[in-house]
């Protein structure tokens, strides 16, 4: 048996090392290659200087070569790598022995590790998600170079020989730097992050460096290292669609590159600075699949309480209760739908978490409770960081009688002036007066210690979801006089700290940077890590604590948490938002690909500040914002200190688009919801580009100025000031103006300019698909009381289908509480089928049927059996109203023509 897997996917072959140029492997210069001279590729005895580049020695003098026998397991096999010279370096500390380990899991997912057999290293201490035992016919073969030959290594897909990586030139495995290169089968490469990208796929030509890094740093056109760490990309292979994905599981700086081999060939060079190699390969082979695949490794996205899915509205600088009843007014008065009101730092005492402050917040215990009494919700704002108060200040005092704060990894780099009450903790300063300490979220005794604030607080301040900010974590001034001062180490100035040191505007040139320093020590009760290996994991380790918390506090409730920095597997804890925005045309469009790359990411939930976080937009910009936000997941408004308001009461224009767009999306909420149901059983994608839909549509790839929630709806967002009109790409199929209902084309795949005056974005419903909807309100507590209706969009042959799944909105799962129920349409019938769940369902109504596409008037209706009066034909569409139809019965219509 054991054999039998072995040789299913795994042989060695005789020198099948790709032909390629090695002098086109850039050497790791973190300045940039404009740095390199011939005397700076000197100090690299692994690199040589051809022509004006310093690149890496061919790979049978730099790199490794294979060693010994293949050892089989009932998973896969191991072979040794022996480092050929080991005089060839490039930062030293060169691994000599490293072992390659296949280790098959489904089979779409295999994992490859290379890794040092003497000596362990740091892996990233969270576990995926695989199966006991392997899937019996893996999608992939793996080849490696046989015995005593330079190590390269090739993983193919099995049913067509696609390459899906195929390693180029040496490898280095040194204490801090990592490297390897791939060829790419294509370049449809999507994905990496968290980075601000300008195009949805990659650019090769001219290569493309970017970080990745968790790091406080505001959105921006700079090829920068934001907020999360998601060493993670999709590349579509072939023109059939055929796609697979890639995870580089490292917590470690990194940063990747995309080039140009001599032949033109797509390349990709990945370089971290600790660990292993740890690479996971997922391979669909549908870009959907492929979704489903990582996020069901690293844990399904979480089910969000349906009020989350409704308008959130925020601001930094509300300043006081007394502004924030006179927005509610307004935004009652205007007749907006909101279900969410945020509180931002300004409602903090001192800016110190669990307090309020005292003056200008002194009623917020009654306003939450006004608030809640109009039937929305309050999330409240929380910074890691506690001030070095330990005597009276509560939060703090405990902390510290729990032992949760992170500590320096050595007694001697405690600072000589540290205030001993302080301990051995890193001491920094962000918002509070006072200088602060960070939490330790991997430690368990801090997850209980948080768990009890949270708790404590709950009863002085009734919130109903968190809102985790400044989790990078962010501190401010580091390495400046009069902030925390990192020592120069090994961890704090690593030989090559990744172009994180030396992008935007880091002014130091560390990883430090707007951060605390590398040379802490953290743990998860077992283990001890380094800061400098666990950094990307503070915002995840966090939401499992905030969000693990919550769950205690209401055990009958499911958790609303948003999280600024994530990593993979965040997702299954709750939202993301995309970080410190500008009022700018620019991040406008920007914001859907970062939004599509969070659903590759296994975050659906998520969407960026809409009219912008800093700088003031204008009216225009405002309203067309609020127009593509509505579209957004997670759908809030919010900006900075000192601007004026920019909720959608702003303006009189602003305020009529976005109760227009606002009840358009509470309508679709019903199908939203459906979608997000899915994600959180089978770890599909909510929000997603065309080519997921099309993948063999190769014209669709370029597309990132559109996106559709799921198979059936279609989003053409207005991003350019000035523009009543659109280009559209309409992919193959027919396409319904949502609103209208009217057929908008055809023909596709065809571009299509539409109009699209200020107040309308174009959004399509896509023949064949059944939306189910629900009448809006001003919040989803009423919206929720309403009746049903169907969204029938007929495809070419007449056809429709949809589902729809509902239950009590934020309760925990189970089948018996919850209704999941599929129509479908067919030559004038449409049924309705129950699967589960009915009584989550009792006293609502389906009340209306829409049919888009109808060639044919009819002559009557019936609903089981009975003739029905109330329905209307024109211009292609079929109304039927006042059905009156209790949903938990299910229904069976017949149309004669
Ligand atoms: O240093 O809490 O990204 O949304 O309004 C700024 C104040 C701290 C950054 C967040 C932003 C929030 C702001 N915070």
């Amino acid at each position: 048996m054991t054999f039998k897997i072995v040789t299913l996917f795994c042989s060695f072959a005789i020198a099948f090392g790709l032909e390629v140029n090695d002098k086109v492997l850039e050497c790791p210069f973190p300045e940039g290659q404009d740095v390199a001279t011939e005397e700076k590729c000197g100090d690299y005895s692994a690199c040589q200087w051809t022509d004006g580049l310093c690149h890496m020695r061919s790979n049978d003098e730099a790199g490794y070569y294979v060693s010994g026998q293949m050892e089989s397991n009932s998973r896969g096999f191991k072979v040794n790598l022996q480092k050929k010279d080991m005089k060839t370096s490039l930062f030293g500390g060169d691994v000599e022995t490293l072992v390659f380990e296949v280790i098959h899991h489904e089979n779409h997912h295999l994992q490859i590790k290379i890794y040092d057999p003497e000596t362990s290293r740091f892996e990233v201490p969270i576990p995926l998600r695989v199966p006991d035992t392997p899937g019996v016919s893996p999608l992939y073969n793996v080849k490696i170079s046989s015995e005593g030959q330079p190590f390269d290594f090739h993983v193919t897909r099995a049913a067509n020989g696609n390459s899906i990586f195929h390693s180029i030139g040496p490898l280095t495995f040194e204490d801090q730097f990592l490297q390897l290169h791939t060829q790419l089968a294509s370049s449809y490469l999507y994905g990496f992050g968290e980075n601000p990208h300008s195009s949805f796929r990659h650019v090769f030509d001219p290569r493309t460096t970017f970080p990745i890094f968790a790091r406080d740093r505001g959105f921006t056109t700079e090829h920068a290292n934001l907020y999360g760490s998601h060493p993670y990309y999709t590349l579509v292979e072939d023109n059939d669609g055929n796609t697979h994905s890639v995870l580089l599981y490292t917590s470690n700086a990194m940063e990747y590159s995309t080039f140009l081999l001599p032949g033109g060939e797509p390349a990709l060079t990945l370089r971290t600075i600790g660990g292993i190699i740890d690479l996971h390969f997922f391979l669909g082979p549908s870009p959907e699949d492929v979704n489903s695949q990582y996020s069901q490794a690293i844990g399904t996205t979480h089910f969000p309480p349906y009020w989350s899915l409704g308008f959130q509205l925020s601001r930094w600088g509300y300043n006081s209760t007394t502004n924030i009843r006179k927005l509610q007014e307004r935004m009652r008065f205007m007749n907006i739908p909101q279900d969410v009101q945020m509180l931002d730092i300004d409602y903090m005492d001192g800016k110190h978490d669990f307090t309020f402050d005292p003056d200008h917040f002194h009623d917020l215990p009654e306003l939450v409770q006004e608030l809640h009494n109009h039937d929305l919700k309050v999330v409240i704002i929380l910074d890691p960081a506690l001030i070095t108060n330990f005597d009276t200040y509560g939060p703090s005092k405990r902390g510290k009688a729990s032992d949760v704060f992170l500590k320096w990894m050595d007694q001697d780099l405690v600072p000589d002036n540290q205030k001993p009450e302080c301990e051995d903790y890193m001491v920094g300063h962000v918002w509070p007066a006072e200088d602060v300490v960070f939490p330790d979220f991997l430690n368990p005794e801090t997850k209980k210690w948080w768990a009890n604030e949270l708790k404590l607080f709950k009863k002085v301040i009734d919130y109903d979801g968190v809102w985790i900010d400044m989790n990078e974590p962010s501190n401010f001034d580091t390495n400046q006089p009069w902030s925390l001062q990192c020592p120069k180490n090994h961890l704090d100035v690593p030989p090559y700290p990744t172009q994180a040191a030396f992008v935007g505007d880091n002014k130091i040139k560390r990883l430090s940077e707007h951060s605390i320093c590398m040379s802490g020590n953290q743990t998860d009760g077992d283990s001890t890590f380094l800061h400098y290996d666990v950094h990307s994991l503070y915002g995840w380790s966090e939401i499992v604590a905030t969000a693990e918390a919550l769950k205690e506090i209401n055990p009958e409730k499911r958790p609303m948490v948003l999280t600024r920095s994530t990593f993979p597997g965040s997702g299954h804890f709750g939202i993301h938002w995309l970080g410190d925005n500008t009022a700018d045309w620019e991040h406008m469009r920007m914001s859907i690909i970062g939004m599509l790359e969070f659903n590759m990411f296994g975050i659906p939930m998520v969407g960026a500040d809409i009219c912008g976080f800093f700088e003031e937009p204008d009216m225009e910009m405002c309203a067309r914002w609020m127009q593509l936000g509505a579209f957004y997941p997670f759908c809030r408004n919010h900006n900075t200190l000192g601007l004026p308001d920019q909720d959608p009461t702003a303006w009189p224009e602003v305020a009529e688009v976005s109760r227009s767009v606002l009840s358009l999306r509470y309508k679709y909420l019903p199908y939203l919801y459906t979608l997000f149901h899915k994600a959180h059983m089978h770890g599909s994608s909510v929000v997603r580009p065309l080519w997921n839909v099309f993948p063999s549509d190769v014209g669709s790839r370029d597309v990132d100025d559109q996106f559709l929630w799921g198979n059936g709806l279609m989003v053409a967002p207005v991003i350019t000031p000035g523009a009543t009109t659109r280009d559209i790409y309409f992919p193959q199929g027919l396409w319904y103006d949502l609103v209208s209902g009217q057929l908008e084309a055809k023909e596709g795949p065809i571009t299509k300019r539409v109009e699209a005056p200020l107040k309308k974005i174009p959004v399509y419903v896509r023949g064949g698909i059944i939306l189910p909807f629900q009448k809006p309100s001003k919040n989803t507590v009423q919206s929720r009381r309403n009746p049903f209706g169907l969204t029938v969009a007929l495809a070419e042959d007449g056809m429709a289908s949809g589902s729809i799944f509902w239950d009590d909105g934020d309760g925990n799962q189970s089948m018996m509480k919850s209704y999941m129920a599929w129509f479908s349409y067919a030559q004038g019938e449409l049924k309705m089928s129950i699967k589960h769940g009915a009584g989550a369902v009792a006293g609502l109504d389906l009340d209306s049927i829409v049919i888009l596409g109808s060639s044919n008037a009819p002559t009557s209706i019936q609903v089981n059996g009975q003739n029905i009066v109330s329905w209307s034909y024109s211009n292609h569409v079929i109304t039927m109203y006042s059905l009156k139809w209790p949903m938990d019965k299910e229904i069976h219509v017949q149309i004669k023509f």
